[in-house]
């Protein structure tokens, strides 16, 4: 077993606190009525998008979906911004025009967030073939879901990149669940990552809610990508503990699987080893405290922020914008 230093570690406990913490207040501001928008849970594949983006370093680029708010705090998205993107506002990203289906900040990193399911892995090879072409040393890290290893685009891209050696790292977070149906219903193979020995390449399953499994084969990839050597392709096992979307029902997921998954709990099972490293309880509370209060300030500024005006309307779609009375 891979040993990670202490420092790396709370980093990482860090940005999967700040990842929970920031699903825990989304869901709850729905649940109280105070915002109306689509958001997809990431309850249970915390540690996979936190580790991953503790792999990468800023400049590199993220892909990511829907449920990719992940990715996208993880990264590093200033958190105000990030709130101001999702409740609509010129405060986010993209002046509150994309919402949290097309969170984007390319200082960060965050270079597409798509809904079109599989959609992102083609798009991660362009991104990493131009890095390829300027040769700026930059990987590519695309995140997609067990659903979407059954896209045409997964097989297309899977070969190119192992073709053309990209600097890419193909992360699935297989949280067993395409929509509402669950894997064994729309996949037979055992596996997602056997499927990279089909074009040649590097692919490894590993336990995403286990750093200390998923934290060696983030570096291993990352590493191999920065080297030249070409793809690798990462099944990470993870639960998704809530519905599809917020407010969908859930009553297909069988009690036992409820119950492993409460078992599995990538949260309970990161705090253990934190403990285990000598990091202190108040140390870890304090980290959590932080970051609620970070966040409880964001939300505020988003919720008193200003929609984008009519105006706005015809800036951003064109690079040029068209010269047509609305
Ligand atoms: C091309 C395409 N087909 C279908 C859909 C509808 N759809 C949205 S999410 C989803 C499930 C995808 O499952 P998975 O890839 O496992 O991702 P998860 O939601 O579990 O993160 C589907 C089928 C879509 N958005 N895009
Ligand atoms: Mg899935």
């Amino acid at each position: 077993m891979a040993d990670i230093d202490r420092a790396t570690l709370r980093d990482i406990y860090t940005r999967t606190m700040k990842v929970n913490r920031t699903d825990e207040t989304f869901r709850a501001l729905l649940m109280q009525g105070k915002v109306a928008v689509m958001y997809y849970s990431v309850r249970g594949q915390e540690l996979v998008s936190a580790a991953a983006m503790a792999a990468l370093d800023r400049a590199d680029y993220v892909v990511c979906t829907y449920r990719g708010q992940g990715e996208q705090t993880a990264k590093g998205i200033p958190i105000a911004r990030w709130w101001g993107e999702c409740l609509g506002k010129v405060t986010g990203t993209c002046k509150g025009k994309g919402g949290t289906m097309h969170i984007t900040d390319p200082s960060v990193g965050i270079m597409v967030t798509t809904g079109v399911v599989g959609s992102g892995l083609p798009i991660a090879n362009g991104l990493a073939m131009a890095s390829q072409n300027r040769g700026d040393g930059r990987v590519t890290l695309v995140s997609f879901g067990d659903g979407a290893a059954n896209i045409g685009g997964f097989h297309e891209a899977l070969n190119m990149a192992q073709l053309y050696k990209l600097p890419v790292v193909f992360l699935c977070q297989n949280n067993r669940y395409g929509e509402h149906t669950a894997y064994a219903d729309h996949t037979d193979s055992p596996t997602i990552a056997g499927r990279a020995a089909g074009y040649g390449m590097a692919g490894v399953r590993v336990d995403g809610n286990d750093i200390h499994q998923l934290w060696p084969a983030l570096q291993a990839a990352v590493a191999r990508a920065r080297a030249g050597e070409g793809p690798t392709l990462i099944e990470a096992m993870c639960y998704r503990m809530m519905g599809h979307f917020f407010g969908a029902d859930f009553s297909y997921m069988p009690k036992d699987h409820l119950a492993e998954m409460q078992r599995e709990d990538p949260l309970p099972k990161l705090r253990q080893v934190m403990l285990d490293y000598q990091f202190t309880a108040e140390e870890l509370d304090r980290i959590v405290a932080e970051i609620d209060a970070e966040i409880a300030a964001a939300v505020d500024q988003a919720l008193a922020a200003d929609p984008p005006g009519p105006e706005e309307l015809r800036i951003d779609v064109y690079e040029t914008p068209l010269a047509v009375a609305l």
